[in-house]
């Protein structure tokens, strides 16, 4: 009795971690492209205007923002253009809790800015002093999400140019412990109930 108890808990245990983890894979990565025109592939557009966030789309920003594009640079549809304002903004992203690596793109081929930065969960993670006219930046940081939202805040710190600017964003849910240890429990469970299978 107790073996088919254990038999079948096994089987319950096996096959669940066996349908989890690949929901656990999925959806780990996400990409957005800020633009005024062109998307980047394989990048989701978050378009010059009608970028407000909703619910249902489970993205977007918190106030309206200005949309910049330089023309000559057609081979990246990531870095020729931007979104940009002179005022704090928030970029929000639903995302389930858990560790994330950020990587933010940051380029405008013919204007100089400074003092970008970007706040993840209220806590500040860039500080760019200066972006010349036409260098590409790539900043990379980590947040943890415990509230069901990513919430990134665009800040101008001051300086010569009173705009912060971003291109292009990339979210990954850091590899997961979980992830390889569901994996593990249930070949482990399928291990055990083959054995009691072969036993019984
Ligand atoms: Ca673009
Ligand atoms: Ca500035
Ligand atoms: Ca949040």
């Amino acid at each position: 009795m107790r073996r088919t108890l254990r038999k079948w808990a096994s089987v319950a245990l096996g096959f669940s971690m066996i349908a989890l983890w690949p929901l656990a894979a999925q959806a780990l990565t996400m990409h957005f492209d800020f633009d005024y025109s062109y998307t980047q592939t394989g990048y989701t557009s978050v378009p010059a205007v009608n970028h407000i966030y909703n619910a249902q789309l489970g993205y977007g920003w918190n106030i309206g923002v200005e949309a910049g594009e330089r023309s000559g640079e057609f081979d990246n549809f990531l870095l020729r253009d931007f979104h940009y304002n002179f005022q704090d903004r928030i970029f929000m992203v639903d995302l389930p809790d858990g560790p994330y690596e950020l990587t933010l793109y940051f380029r405008d081929k013919s204007w100089t800015h400074d003092r970008i930065q970007v706040s993840a969960e209220g806590v500040l993670k860039v500080d760019i002093f200066e972006l010349p006219y036409g260098t590409t930046r790539s900043e990379v940081f980590t947040t943890d999400v415990a509230d069901g939202q990513l919430n990134l805040t665009f800040h101008d710190g001051g300086g010569t140019d009173l705009s912060w600017i971003i291109n292009g964003m990339d979210i990954a849910l850091m590899p997961l412990p979980s992830a390889a240890l569901l994996f593990g429990t249930g070949l482990a469970a399928l291990g055990l109930w083959r054995r009691g299978r072969t036993k019984a």
